[in-house]
């Protein structure tokens, strides 16, 4: 198994945790702890997030809007803009007001988004918010790892990143509100805790993970612990308590004052909050053929299956869950709205390179204490919100439509070749399958990371733009000529990559357009009409909802879509196959996420024999 430092400190193996943050050769990776004195000094002297220009903001959301709404629309909204962004309009006094905020916080946004993104977000996490992650199918009789000391800050190119998340991901836990949600993390108290929960039957139990001389279990005194956990945790009937976690946040909410009630209940339910992770010790899942063993290995990690499989034997609102089979299947979950996906990837990918190795020193085994069981006193009020819990869960797990697809024609090595952002070139795969299906193109959201400010989170890239809608619909038209073709296609992974070097640098227009909005919401203003007018709700309908997450590990990440009619899609680009996991919910009958994973690899297909048919024209 793996030991785990209490105070959070990771040691991940190298500073790349993700494709995106280069090791800069020029630059000494340097190590720092959240305790010291350089990590202050690292992350004071990164860079605040930049208010842009209003100006910028209102012109680049024009244009944005250009590929996915109508004429009329646009004029409409056009008319709405310049009014927003007049002299001594409103738009300059919540731009005043942004700036402000800018120059008072360290980060203007962070706080803002966390709240608006995860905390008053009130669908269950379950599904709608929490990604999982599958790890290759593993042998069992190696799981060893260790995470201890320290972290090297990342690179972006010589642009160092901010390590804030790392230190949000061990120890915290999501507590339900009535009507907003708020994040423990029990490392920033003075004693971190020492134990993980481990769930097994439904049946919670706290496990020390440290002995007393301050050393951490070794694998085999794991190994002896839960085993002694399993074997105390025969399959009964029950209740499944953690299911409460999957459910609706104000019904969970009003639920978890009932359940807290009881102090035993309380205790318990305080053990898992403050519990370093959670680990899912999973009973069988429904026996599938091997074509579909991905898909499915997805669904267990993003819900686990319905009441009747393994949906009960979680904790949903803690923030790392750590999901281990009975048939090899392994992978976590997450609860999003501390961290971004690349810190999680990162620490993963550290455990799964520790497993691999065999333990160093055989120790002597020293006579364990008997991991504590957590007792649930169910009343007939709890029971009640418990089968609701498991009834709106089965509902949610019918509906989920998962397809995972490994392509395994080329990854970054083709579009590399052709000198080309494989990022861009998956995007624009992905706006060809998307027209190629409803002939049309939709609101598109590629996250961009904000982490080279300090305490920096996420922005949008829009990717689809008037060049990729020029690309798509020019891609199937037999009037048009293969050099036209790739031209259109260079053109679009141009402004591909332009978007995201804005974005990346701050300088995206919807976290602004976001900031603005609040602003006006502290000061009792009344929203300005860019909010209420129909084209802005379009902009935010993404019927396609995509993430680049990279790894060392081949693995798959998987979230779900963020609108009825629409699309998820995670994908890890290795260097010659692409990991892609796509989501559609089955109640809607326009979407299904086989289809658009049959669609994108035919159109990767297609762009990459364009390009070898038609060498690139002199531009
Ligand atoms: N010619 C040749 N190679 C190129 C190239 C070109 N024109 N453009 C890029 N490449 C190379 C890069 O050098 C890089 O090389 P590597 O494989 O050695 O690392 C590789 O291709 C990948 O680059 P690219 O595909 O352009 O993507 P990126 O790494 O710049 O990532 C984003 C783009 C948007 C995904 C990234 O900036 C980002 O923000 N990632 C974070 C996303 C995130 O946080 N997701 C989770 C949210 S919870
Ligand atoms: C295990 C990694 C999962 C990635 C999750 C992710 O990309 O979340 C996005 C976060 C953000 O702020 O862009 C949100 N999204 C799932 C809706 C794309």
């Amino acid at each position: 198994m793996w030991g785990i430092c209490s105070r959070t400190m990771v040691k991940i193996g190298m500073a790349k945790p993700c494709g995106l943050i280069k090791p800069c050769n020029l630059v000494k990776p340097v190590s720092v702890t959240r305790v010291s004195g350089r990590y202050l000094t690292h992350q004071k002297g990164l860079p605040s997030l930049p208010v842009p220009p209003l100006q910028q903001t209102c012109e680049r959301y024009i244009s944005a809007l250009e590929p996915i709404v109508e004429v009329d629309e646009l004029k409409h909204t056009k008319e709405l803009v310049d009014e927003f962004q007049k002299a001594g309009g409103v738009g300059e006094r919540l731009q005043r007001g942004l700036e402000k905020r800018a120059r008072n916080t360290e980060n203007w946004l962070s706080e803002w988004w966390v709240q608006v993104a995860y905390l008053d977000y009130r669908l269950p996490v379950v599904v709608h918010s929490s990604p999982g992650l599958v790890l290759p199918r593993m042998n069992f009789s190696d799981k060893q790892g260790q995470i201890s000391e320290t972290l090297p800050v990342e690179y972006m190119g010589a642009k160092s990143l901010c390590m804030n998340q790392y230190y949000e991901v061990l120890s915290s836990c999501r507590v339900p509100g009535l009507k907003r949600d708020s994040v423990v993390n029990h490392t920033k108290r003075s004693t971190p805790p020492k134990h993980i929960t481990v769930v097994h039957n439904f049946q919670f139990y706290v496990l020390e993970v440290y002995n007393n001389d301050g050393t951490p279990l070794t694998a085999d005194e794991f190994c002896v612990q839960l085993e002694r956990i399993c074997s105390s945790s025969p399959q009964t009937d029950m209740e499944p308590v953690g299911i409460l976690t999957t459910q609706h946040r104000d019904s969970w909410g009003k639920a978890y004052v009932t359940l807290t009630q009881d102090k035993t209940n309380k205790e318990s339910v305080s053990a898992i909050q403050r519990s370093i992770f959670t680990l899912c010790l999973d009973g069988a899942m429904p026996h599938v053929p091997e074509e579909t063993y991905r898909s499915c290995a997805a669904v267990q990690m993003l819900h686990g299956g319905g009441s009747q499989w393994n949906s009960g034997n979680r904790w949903f609102d803690k923030t790392l869950q750590f999901i281990i089979g009975e048939d090899g299947t392994c992978g976590a979950n997450y609860e999003h709205a501390p961290a971004e996906g690349p810190p999680i990837v990162a620490l993963i990918d550290h455990v799964v390179e520790y497993t691999r190795k065999p333990e160093m020193t055989p120790s002597p085994m020293v006579p364990l204490a008997m991991p504590q069981k957590l007792h649930f006193n169910i009343t007939p009020e709890i029971k009640k919100d418990i089968e609701k819990a498991k009834h709106a869960m089965n509902i949610l797990a019918q509906d989920l439509d998962m397809t995972v697809m490994v392509f395994g024609h080329f990854g970054k090595n083709v579009p590399k070749t052709h000198k080309m952002s494989p990022d861009a070139f998956i995007q624009m795969a992905l706006q060809l399958a998307y027209y190629r299906m409803y002939q049309c193109c939709c609101a598109t959201y590629e996250s961009a990371s904000l982490r080279m400010f300090r305490l920096g989170r996420t922005d949008t890239i829009r990717s689809a733009s008037s060049a990729s809608a020029t690309f798509v619909k020019a891609f199937d038209n037999p009037s048009k000529q293969n050099t036209e073709k790739v031209d259109l296609l260079v053109k679009a992974i141009n402004a591909h990559r332009s978007y995201t070097t804005m974005a990346i640098s701050g300088q995206a227009i919807d976290r602004h357009l976001l900031g603005l909005k609040m602003v006006a919401v502290e000061e009792n203003l009344s929203i300005p009409d860019i909010y209420t007018d129909t084209t802005y709700a379009k902009a935010l309908h993404y019927k396609l909802s995509t993430s680049q997450v990279p790894s060392k590990t081949d693995c798959v990440m998987c979230f779900g879509p963020v609108v009825p009619d629409g699309y998820g899609v995670c994908y890890n680009p290795m260097n010659d196959h692409i990991n892609f996991a796509v989501s559609s919910f089955n109640t809607c009958k326009d979407t299904n996420a086989a289809h658009l994973a049959q669609a994108v690899d035919r159109a990767l297909l297609d762009m990459k024999t364009l390009l070898e048919q038609s060498p690139r024209a002199k531009l």
